[in-house]
């Protein structure tokens, strides 16, 4: 994919500030300080078009990118991380599922997990629900450069046993490196496509 523009639109918190175009959408989900951010900016290769932070729950809204005027990429919050106030919290799951649902521009979510760690319940629940509904996902390991060789290859096993599918729908990524940006594109150009 040539990225010729790459655009911030919007953040918004309730659906009627969802912005108004044609094209489609492809959105990033996983639990906070996954690296949803990090993984759009490598992806588009900006280095900080999308705030990232060190300290999980930086991504609070749902935001909007708008890609070379024909598509839009979508950062969601973070699931699943306690020190982020209750109250925020709660306005989070039903944002982030009513966007998931109600967005006829969805053509698409990535899953991101942790390559260091198995799947969380968090995890195994955003899976669930994104079979449950229906729709096109691609499940993506994060975080890949913190492992060896052998340490990627063995989580690789492990993670795709837990998730019970073959490692090979599995992408592996770094955002440090740039691991796994050309397979994802395919993927997501699939989604764009069809
Ligand atoms: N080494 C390494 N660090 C990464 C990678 N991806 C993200 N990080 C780091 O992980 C931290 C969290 O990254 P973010 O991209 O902000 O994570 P997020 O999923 O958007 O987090 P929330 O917005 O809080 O939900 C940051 O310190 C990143 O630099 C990666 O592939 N490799
Ligand atoms: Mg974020």
């Amino acid at each position: 994919m040539q990225i010729k523009t790459a655009n911030f639109v919007t953040s918004a918190a309730k659906p009627s500030q969802w912005p108004d175009h044609p094209g489609p959408e492809v959105a990033f989900a996983g639990r906070s300080n996954v690296g949803k951010s990090s993984l759009i900016n490598t992806l588009l290769g900006r280095r900080n078009l999308v705030k990232t932070s060190s300290r999980p729950g930086r991504t609070q809204l749902i935001n909007f990118f708008s890609i070379n005027g024909d598509f839009m990429l979508v950062d969601l919050p973070g699931y699943g991380y306690a020190k982020v106030p209750r109250a925020v919290r709660k306005t989070w799951l039903p944002m982030i599922e009513k966007y998931l649902l109600r967005r006829p521009h969805l053509k698409g979510v990535v899953a991101l997990m942790d390559m260091r760690h198995l799947p969380t319940r968090n995890d195994h629940d955003l899976v669930a629900w994104l079979k449950y509904h229906n729709l096109a996902f691609q499940i993506v390991l994060t975080k890949a450069d913190k492992l060896s060789k052998n340490q990627r290859r063995s989580q690789l096993r492990k993670i795709a046993a837990a998730l019970e599918t073959d490692p090979g729908n599995l992408c592996v990524f770094s955002a440090k490196t740039g691991l796994g940006k050309e397979e994802l594109w395919t993927v997501i150009e699939g989604w764009l496509g069809g």
